[in-house]
């Protein structure tokens, strides 16, 4: 070792760190009323046309904002910005998104409250599964052009995911895909998982996913109610 090398040893555990950072955003966000949703599936499954889809189901009834994900251009920002806020987060290669990027976004969206606020994660089953966002829901897309048998070929995105919504269904009839056996293999990894099942172009089953998001905002805001937090609605 070179004389002029010193050695510094880190005692922080950095991943301890931002979890915490996401808990304390996650009950933040609680006592504002906004519910955080993390939207992950493989690259082009459906994510940003679910959320405009969403958004204009919602028009004038909730308030939504996206963070969207990617690992260049703002081109999915630019799609959903003509319906809700909208702030994109470039990762400049990284495949999945962290909490200090997260945590730009939302003050780049500033102090404006939402009932509902989107993050749409980087296209990819694997990583961003190990990342807490500081969601109250974790949502997993699967669309019936992948195969029904990936949930068990990625065990960890459906594992920690509270719901499962199959997307582009108006493609069943093209495509060799269970819908039941998609289920079932999802069900074998995590037993209580949500699904549901979309065709965003068309809008059939979203009316269904924006009644299971709306539960999940009044759940969130019964618990915080019962914990004495005050809300800001
Ligand atoms: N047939 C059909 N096509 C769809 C549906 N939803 C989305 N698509 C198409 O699928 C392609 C990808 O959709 P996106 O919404 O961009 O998917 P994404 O998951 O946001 O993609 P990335 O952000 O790149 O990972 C686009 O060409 C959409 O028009 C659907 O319900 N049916
Ligand atoms: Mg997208």
């Amino acid at each position: 070792m070179n004389s002029d090398t010193k050695t510094v040893s880190v005692n922080r555990d950095v991943k301890a760190e931002l979890r915490r950072q996401a808990d304390e955003l996650r009950c933040e966000y609680a006592r504002r009323g906004t519910l955080i949703v993390n939207v992950l599936s493989s690259p082009g499954s459906g994510k940003t046309s679910l959320l405009e889809a969403t958004a204009k189901h919602w028009a004038g009834q909730q308030r939504m904002a996206v963070l969207v994900g990617d690992l260049a251009t703002d081109r999915d920002a630019q799609r959903l910005a003509p319906f809700c806020p909208v702030e994109q987060l470039t990762t400049g290669g990284a495949c999945h998104l962290e909490i200090p990027l997260v945590k730009q976004g939302l003050e780049k969206l500033g102090t404006t409250v939402f009932d509902f606020l989107f993050i749409e994660n980087v296209g990819n089953l694997v990583c961003p599964a190990s990342h807490d966002l500081a969601e109250h829901l974790r949502v997993c897309l699967l669309s019936v052009t992948e195969g029904d048998d990936k949930p068990g070929k990625y065990p960890k995105m459906f594992r920690t995911s509270q719901a499962m919504v199959i997307s582009k269904t108006d493609l069943l009839q093209h495509v060799p895909f269970s819908p039941e056996a998609a289920i079932d293999d999802a069900r074998q990894i995590q037993p209580e998982i949500k699904t549901l099942s979309v065709c965003s172009l068309t809008g059939t089953g979203i009316a269904e996913w924006c009644r299971f998001l709306e539960e999940q905002r009044n759940a969130m805001l019964a618990q915080a109610a019962t914990a004495g937090e005050t809300i800001n609605v």
